[in-house]
Formats: structure tokens, C-alpha cells, sequence
């Protein structure tokens, strides 16, 4: 038994990146301003001023840092390109230096056996498309797509895997509803129309790399949120259904059916007429996907009211989300939590794996993030002991390849990150990476959990501890 593996031979391991997070360079060879510059410089929005430089310098270290992906035993990484660097202006003129640095670094990761798998949207929007209206104006759909034709007529030939979008729902509602992502608006109708135009711009987008003839796969990567109701209640049922239908049926049924929920048209009337979506959008939206990524991190639980519960465990106000009545809240299960404050259960990632097995019909499902946060140091031994992250990581792939031995045709998994990174509102603060960054020095230390998963990426068995 112990020869086994415990996942398929061509299971795929990889782990994840996101320009703005990584690059740094912010000024140079002519890339244009993004949301997140903009947000990142208005005092008060990013925890300690942070901003996008340094990140990690990856753009002039990337030869360095695929080498450490091949030392990590990776067969695949996921990164995403920066439309500014391609369009200052968001559209017009392209600028030649920035699909060169992509170009190069595909070239590098093909040279060392990695493929490339490449995301066209992780939420750095040019700032000049940001005020001719952003996401909730249409014709951002448009540009997207314009852009996407542009760097698939560029890489496509060597990029064997698009995601379009990364998360609609982040850019949507934390951008646009909440305000605390880039480029910070509070405006619920905004949110639901910047939602709408993200999956139009993701239909356009698939087009437009299919229009190239090159045999690559396009998918996205979609944040299923797991949301659970507290308690045995109808009304914590119907709670958790609301939620739901804004987190996830919102996308999933324009991607994977053609339709909008008609429950959530409902809750959501008060908000919007949706009279953003046009005819003939949702057959654009719904083409179908080669492959569909999911992010997963953590679970998180509703109920109908505060009332009776332990304050300790009620989080945030009522209302907790858009289209809540107004006793509705967030409830934690007393979990332990990352430095996130994210709660830690891998049975969130066996049953969205399960539930979106079921509705994508068949497709090859791929974990495109997931991973956690902790307080790491660097201890005198000169490496990064990161046991809660190691923990994290076996649980979560322990529950990966339970739902694939209950049928669920997971292909691949990344981790979420490969290096420490801007952790978005979160700045510097928050390590997510499996090898460490010294932000001072740029000196890069492979974490334990990093050493663990590249025996794990080997051999595909769980290492011994
Ligand atoms: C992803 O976002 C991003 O794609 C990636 O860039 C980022 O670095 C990474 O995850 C880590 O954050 O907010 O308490 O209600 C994930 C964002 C995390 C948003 C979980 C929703 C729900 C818990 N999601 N969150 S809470």
C-alpha cells in the first residue's frame, strides 16, 4: 500500500500569483496606472500605507522565482498579466515592453517544464477605464475583450490555460458594494451591474481567445463561497439561501445555465431593475467553460437574527450582505482561525467541490487557490517552521482527494501563494506565500510548508511528518 499514490499520476500541482500582489516595478516600461495604485495612495484604505512597491519584485526576479518553482517540484503556475502594463490607457495604444515581460516569463516557464497557466483579470482595472465608469459601465465589458484578443494573439500559442476573471465577486461587491477594495464605491446598483458586466466581459473574453485557433482552454476562477446556516432552523435555511444567491448563484447560473436566479432578482428588486442585462448576454455568458477554478479558503455561517447567540460569535452587523434583511448576520463556529480571522475547515472545500462537480456537468474542476495566513518568522536556523500553514495544507488536500474518491474530476490544485505578497487591504501584513519574502532584502526562504508541498507535487503521496 505504501507505493500508492494518493492522487492520480497526472494530477496537476501549481501554485498562484496575481500581478499587482507580485510585480512591484509600478512605473516601469511605460505601464499605465491601475485602481490599486490609486487606491493603494488614498490615505486610509491600505493597512500602513502600503502600496504595490515593492511587492516582491518579481518583475525583475522572475528568472529567479521560476527557478524556485522548479525546485518546488511545480508542473504549473498560475499567474495573471496586468492590463495596464499591456494598455496604460486601458485601450489605444499597446505598449509593446509590457507584453514582452509576459512573453519572457512564459518563455522561462516552458524552458523549465512549467505551464503557464494565466489569468487576464486579478482586479487591477486601468485607472482611465476606472473613470469613464469602471465595471458597472458596459462598455468595460468591451474593452476587456479588446485587451484579452491582444494578449491571446501574443501568448496564445505558448499559454496552454486562461482563467478570464479572477473572483467576480470580489471586483463586484467588495469593490463597488463595501468599498474595501480598490476602487472603493458604495453603491449596491453599481455592484450588481459591475457584476453582470464582469461575466459579459468574461463571455467576450472566451471568444475572443477562441477567435485565436489555438487549442488552449479557457475557464475562470470563481470564489464559491460555502455558507451554511448556523442552526437547524427554517429561518437560518432560508438565511443561508438568500446568501447564496448573491455569492454564488448570481454567477454561477449566468456561466453555467444562462439564466439569473429568479429568487435573487427578487430579493434584489428594491436594489435594481437589472436592466443591465440585455438580450443575447446570457447566451455570451454561459459558452461553455473548458475547465472552472475554484478558490476556496474558509466556510462561513449565517443566521436569520442575533438574538439568543453568543455575542462572542456574532460577527459584523446585521444585514451582513447585500439584499440581508436587516437582523440577518455572520455567525463563527468557535474554529480556529488563520491570521485572516478566517475559520479553518476543510470539509468547506469537499463540499464545494462536490456541489460545483454537480452543476459544471462533467467539466475538470481545478482548485485555483487556496491557502491561509500565519504570523511566520524566519527563526535562527534560517528557516520558516510553519506548521499551522503545513496543517492547513494536508487537511485541505486531504479533503481534495476525498472528493475525488467520491467521483468529483479534480484535475489540479495551486496553492495560494507561491511567495508572501500584498495581501490587497491587508498590505504586507498578511503572509499567504509557501516561500517568504523579505520585503527589505527580497531574499526568498522557502517555508516548511513549501518543502512538504514540493515532496507531495514529487511523488504524489502525502509526505511522511
Ligand atoms: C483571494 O481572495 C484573492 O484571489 C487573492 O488575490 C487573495 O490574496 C487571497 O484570496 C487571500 O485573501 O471576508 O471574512 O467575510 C479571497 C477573498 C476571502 C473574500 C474570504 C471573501 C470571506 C470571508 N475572499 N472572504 S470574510
Amino acid at each position: 500500500m505504501s507505493n500508492r499514490s494518493d492522487f492520480p499520476e497526472d494530477f496537476l500541482w501549481g501554485a498562484a500569483t496575481a500581478s499587482f500582489q507580485i510585480e512591484g516595478a509600478t512605473t516601469a516600461d511605460g505601464r499605465g496606472r491601475s485602481i490599486w495604485d490609486t487606491f493603494a495612495e488614498t490615505p486610509g484604505k491600505v493597512l500602513g500605507g502600503d502600496t504595490g512597491d515593492p511587492a516582491d519584485d518579481h518583475y525583475h526576479r522572475y528568472p529567479e522565482d521560476v527557478a524556485l518553482m522548479s525546485r518546488l517540484n511545480l508542473g504549473a503556475y498560475r499567474f495573471s498579466i496586468a492590463w495596464p502594463r499591456i494598455l496604460p490607457e486601458g485601450s489605444g495604444k499597446v505598449n509593446q515592453a509590457g507584453l514582452d515581460f509576459y512573453n519572457r516569463l512564459v518563455d522561462t516557464l516552458l524552458e523549465a517544464g512549467i505551464q503557464p497557466w494565466a489569468t487576464l483579470y486579478h482586479w487591477d482595472l486601468p485607472q482611465t477605464l476606472e473613470d469613464a465608469g469602471g465595471w458597472p459601465a458596459r462598455d468595460t465589458a468591451y474593452r476587456f475583450r479588446d485587451y484579452v484578443q491582444i494578449v491571446a494573439d501574443s501568448l496564445g500559442d505558448r499559454v496552454s490555460d486562461w482563467m478570464t476573471i479572477n473572483e467576480p465577486w470580489c471586483s463586484a461587491f467588495l469593490g463597488y458594494e463595501n468599498g474595501h477594495h480598490a476602487p472603493g464605491h458604495r453603491d449596491p446598483a453599481a455592484a450588481l451591474a459591475a457584476s453582470h458586466h464582469l461575466l459579459l466581459g468574461h463571455g467576450l473574453a472566451a471568444q475572443a481567445i477562441r477567435s485565436t485557433g489555438h487549442p488552449s482552454r479557457v475557464g475562470l476562477a470563481h470564489n464559491q463561497a460555502v455558507i451554511r446556516p448556523h442552526g437547524p432552523s427554517a429561518a437560518d435555511a432560508r438565511s443561508a439561501r438568500r446568501a447564496d444567491g448573491v455569492r454564488n448563484r448570481i454567477f454561477t447560473d449566468p456561466l453555467l445555465k444562462g439564466t439569473y436566479p429568479a429568487d435573487v432578482l427578487e430579493d434584489l428588486a428594491s436594489v435594481s431593475d437589472f436592466s443591465f442585462i440585455h438580450d443575447g448576454d446570457l447566451k455570451i455568458t454561459s459558452a461553455p467553460l473548458d475547465f472552472l477554478g475554484i478558490n476556496y479558503y474558509s466556510p462561513e455561517f449565517v443566521a436569520a437574527s442575533a438574538k439568543g447567540l453568543d455575542p462572542a460569535l456574532v460577527s459584523g452587523e446585521g444585514g451582513a450582505w447585500l439584499g440581508a434583511e436587516p437582523e440577518e448576520v455572520h455567525v463563527s463556529q468557535g474554529l480556529p482561525v488563520t491570521h485572516m480571522g478566517w475559520e479553518i475547515d476543510p470539509t468547506g472545500l469537499y463540499d464545494v467541490l462536490l456541489r460545483l462537480a454537480g452543476e459544471s456537468g462533467g467539466i475538470d474542476l481545478y482548485v485555483t487557490e487556496n491557502g491561509c495566513a500565519f504570523e511566520d518568522t524566519v527563526t535562527e536556523d534560517g528557516r520558516v517552521h510553519d506548521t499551522d500553514r503545513l496543517d492547513y495544507y494536508e487537511g485541505h488536500l486531504r479533503a481534495a482527494k476525498e472528493a475525488i474518491h467520491a467521483g468529483v474530476p479534480l484535475r489540479g490544485y495551486f496553492a495560494w501563494s507561491l511567495l508572501d505578497n500584498f495581501e490587497w487591504a491587508w498590505g504586507y501584513s498578511r503572509r499567504f506565500g509557501i516561500v517568504h519574502v523579505d520585503y527589505e532584502t527580497q531574499v526568498r526562504t522557502v517555508k516548511d510548508s513549501g518543502e512538504w508541498y514540493s515532496r507531495l507535487a514529487a511523488t504524489g503521496r502525502f509526505p511522511e511528518r
